[in-house]
């Protein structure tokens, strides 16, 4: 057990008395290619990291039909009756009209656990038992490491068993989608969750966003002698709000003017049609997707091929698509990249949603402190905060820990 579950299962006990029944935890995830396409029924291909999310989870003893929820990103809990969940959250209410307005709304942090808990219960037919949870996490917030899918899969997680709801890994996915989406306020993808739920040591996961289904591909980084650094920018982003909704309506549009359900339908050889079709930017962010869904397939094609080693300029040319055609990057990633690769790296990308957030380099396992230190100095020479650099392996995903 690490610091986080103990965190989690103190966390817990100052709120109940009690100790826990379980622990669950699941983890964040890095994209190693496939970005914006999740939501166009494309493809991805991404890996969960050793950072985790721990719930600290008890059936309550009071025989009430409520949910507490502690966290350590918070000073208070939030509690509230299950029967009331639906009504919580600003999408739902919109969409129930004038007479659930006025409820009191939940701070966002707690809408991931209890919109878990709405979804679930609504899969599952009903709520279970009162519960309270206990939240710890140690993935980065804000970071585009999916902090908030770390949350929901650990949530997920232990109301599933704790609920006796059967459901599998994929339905838990959707569930965290269906939170992150109605209750939160983020029109984003399934591809965080379904990294959260299915990691797995040594490989990324090749997943089709339309059938969802995924197979693990062993990416083979330590045995190719290399590492996967991860240069967290530390600026903050998020996706409730602006960039990402509209990057999102762009695809719909473009997928609309090419007479397609989307854009997982348009293949590079329709971009010349689509180029004549539609403005400007709608063609951009279009021409951004439909190449990457190609670059994800090419990557694990090479991957199987040749190994990690020869991924090096499908995840450059990855980042010049999202810098240049979808224009999601910032100042502080190009630059993490650009000094990444001037270093010596094989190959870097921003990761994630973008407008901040964090990149990645592929380099050598020996190169960790030289690629470090040029990153490090790339930042000071631009009068940026110094970013937060680490290396991360593939790793598992949901489990119960305890
Ligand atoms: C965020 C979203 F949550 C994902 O669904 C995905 O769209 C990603 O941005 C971009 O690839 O992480």
């Amino acid at each position: 057990m690490s610091d986080i579950h103990d965190t989690a299962t103190e966390l817990f006990t100052e709120l109940t008395g009690r100790t826990p029944d379980g622990l669950w935890s699941a983890p964040g995830r890095v994209n190693l290619i496939g970005e914006h396409t999740d939501y166009n029924d494309g493809f991805v291909l991404p890996f969960a990291i050793p950072h985790r999310t721990v719930a600290a989870v008890g059936v309550r003893d009071d025989g009430i039909g409520r949910v507490r929820v502690a966290s350590t990103f918070a000073a208070e809990p939030v509690e509230v009756a299950l029967d009331e969940l639906g009504t919580l959250f600003p999408t739902l209410r919109q969409a129930q009209g004038p007479s659930s307005q006025g409820k009191p709304a939940v701070p966002e942090w707690a809408a991931y656990p209890l919109g878990v808990a709405w979804a679930l219960a609504e899969a599952a037919g009903a709520a279970g038992a009162g519960i309270d949870i206990a939240i710890a996490s140690d993935v980065p917030v804000g970071a585009g490491l999916s902090s908030s899918a770390a949350i929901e899969g650990a949530t997920a997680s232990a109301l599933n068993d704790l609920w006796n709801a059967g459901l599998d890994k994929t339905a838990l996915a959707r569930i965290g989608r269906k939170a992150e989406n109605e209750a939160v306020g983020a029109p984003t993808g399934i591809m965080d969750q379904m990294a959260s739920m299915l990691g797995e040591p040594d490989a990324a996961i090749f997943l089709d966003c339309r059938s969802l289904e995924a197979q693990l591909v062993p990416l083979g980084v330590a045995e190719a002698g290399l590492a996967i650094l991860v240069m967290d920018t530390r600026v903050k982003h998020a996706h409730s709000t602006g960039g990402y909704g509209e990057r999102r309506a762009a695809c719909e549009r473009g997928a609309a003017i090419m007479g397609v359900p989307s854009l997982r339908d348009v293949s590079v050889g329709d971009l010349s049609r689509a180029e004549t079709l539609m403005d400007d930017v709608t063609f951009r962010r279009v021409r951004h997707v439909v190449t990457e869904n190609q670059r994800v397939l090419d990557t694990v094609r090479v991957l199987r091929e040749q190994g990690a080693r020869a991924i090096g300029d499908l995840l450059v040319a990855s980042h010049a698509s999202m810098r240049d055609d979808f224009e999601i990057s910032v100042p502080e990633l190009d630059t993490a990249v650009e000094a990444a690769l001037s270093a010596g790296a094989l190959g870097a990308r921003m990761t994630g949603g973008g407008f901040g957030g964090a990149a990645i380099a592929l380099i050598e396992a020996d190169a960790v402190a030289t690629v470090s230190d040029a990153v490090n100095a790339a930042f000071a020479a631009s009068g940026f905060a110094a970013p937060h650099l680490f290396t991360v392996t593939p790793s598992a995903g949901a489990q119960r820990d305890a």
